[in-house]
């Protein structure tokens, strides 16, 4: 159980009356759910780790209201509510010769309030940048119900502090965001996507910087999986990978307005990779079709690992330099009490994400693992929450990447906006001594 496994006591809110139903069921007629194994799927993560004990739900299905697109000056400002999924979203733009400058493996599920929320990272960071840059503008309901506007669609506003940011990767504990707006560029004219097999991981490295150098304006992801994590996508979800036998796989996607132009400089890159030896075998694809499929022996190594036992999982900032070895520390550390231990993420971001399976939850198991990969990743230090946040099971080990009068302004901030703590309690911060 959560409160047991975890310590949690809870926060003496009060409870959901049926006069709090009657009005839930006024302004939301047909929505509100009580029945208990239809709240099960919003109480249990999707892990299947934790569980909540909500008594009734649900406020997102009312944000789910369309998207429209302006275009001042030809540049693309998306505006739309925060229950619209990304993938959706995705397909608008498209349809409208713009990208959506965020895209992740959860497309088809997410929703963007909840990727702005979680300042998402995703596979297209390498090129657009994070959420922190492309998000123009946001508006917020504030732990009392009062409504923030900031929703400006202008690339430029230094007025005043920008407020925006202390919601953008707030984790919703400081205010429910329910529309957004943000800066979407053109869609590119053409796009190429390689996978290729190396060697070793300092090929993998090197493969990184030679395409930098050789690709440099028209490089817009840089992947890399290693050997266990595409051998459980072909064991679980029986996804083929055409480039078998390395133990190391990158995608290199391009991005530009010029096809011919683009695949010339590729072609060189892959010749100039194969014959130093960074390459042993790949393949390049540029129909829609095929790099979807491709894309998706990346996308997809999350829901595969779902599918070997229970997940313990981390996701690092490290210089790229030193991202393996925490991986080949750990399985060696652990050795036959994991069952995988594998290692992949967002490369060209200095992203890792390490997973560590077994065949059920054992504390044993992460006591070996945990402080131990914080320790690890703190003497570099960087962040031990790259891309995803803290969170619930994360909150306590902030201090390894942020120094103590930093926890402290935020708890601080907290305490501001959110002096009940009604909002995502017990999340994100330890809780506060102030
Ligand atoms: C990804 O990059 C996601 O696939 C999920 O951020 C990472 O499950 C994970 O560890
Ligand atoms: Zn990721």
């Amino acid at each position: 159980l959560t409160s047991e496994r975890y310590g949690v006591q809870r926060l003496p809110f009060s409870h959901v009356s049926n006069r709090d139903l009657a009005f839930f069921e006024c302004l939301m007629p047909g929505r509100v759910i009580t029945d208990p194994d239809e709240l099960k799927l919003f109480n249990v993560d999707w892990l299947q780790s934790v569980r909540g004990w909500c008594l009734t739900g649900h406020l997102v299905r009312c944000l789910h209201f369309g998207p429209c697109l302006g275009k001042r000056g030809g540049t693309g400002i998306l505006i739309c509510q925060a229950g619209c999924i990304l993938e959706n979203l995705s397909q608008y733009l498209e349809s409208m010769d713009f990208t959506m400058p965020l895209d992740l493996g959860a497309k088809g599920s997410c929703h963007i309030g909840g990727n702005v929320a979680t300042n998402a990272g995703g596979l297209r960071v390498l090129r657009y940048g994070s959420l922190r840059g492309t998000v123009l503008g946001l508006e917020v309901v504030l732990a009392d119900g009062s409504i923030l506007n900031c929703l400006a669609s202008l690339q430029k506003d230094n007025t005043g502090y920008d407020l925006k940011q202390l919601f953008i990767g707030s984790e919703g504990t400081l205010g429910v965001i329910t529309t957004v707006s943000i800066l979407c560029p053109q869609k590119p004219k053409a796009v190429n996507l390689a996978f290729l097999g190396c060697p070793g991981f300092s090929q993998v490295l090197e493969t990184f910087t030679t395409c930098r150098g050789m690709l440099g304006e028209i490089l817009s992801a840089y992947e890399f999986m290693d050997d266990k994590s595409m051998k459980l996508v072909e064991s679980h979800l029986k996804l083929s990978n055409p480039v078998t036998g390395s133990p190391f796989y990158v995608l290199i996607e391009t991005s530009g307005s010029n096809s011919a132009h683009d695949e010339e400089k590729l072609n060189h890159f892959l010749e100039q990779a194969m014959t130093s030896g960074l390459v042993m075998d790949g393949t390049v694809v540029t129909e829609d079709k095929r790099i979807k499929a491709l894309w998706a022996l990346r996308e997809r190594i999350t829901e595969a690992l779902t599918h070997d036992g229970y997940v313990y999982k981390y996701d690092i900032s490290l210089p790229v330099k030193r991202l393996y070895d925490l991986v080949t520390d750990t399985r060696e550390r652990l050795g036959r009490s994991a069952k995988n231990v594998v290692g992949y993420g967002h490369l060209g971001d200095g992203n890792l994400h390490l997973n560590i399976t077994a065949e059920s939850y054992s504390h044993s198991l992460l006591e070996a693992i945990e402080p131990f990969v914080y320790e690890w990743t703190a003497q570099y230090q960087v962040s031990i929450s790259a891309e995803h946040g803290l969170g619930f099971k994360k909150k306590h080990y902030i201090h390894y990447s942020k120094p103590r009068e930093a926890v402290h302004l935020m708890q601080k901030f907290k305490a501001m906006l959110d002096p009940k703590g009604i909002l995502n309690p017990y999340k994100t911060l330890p809780a506060s001594s102030l």
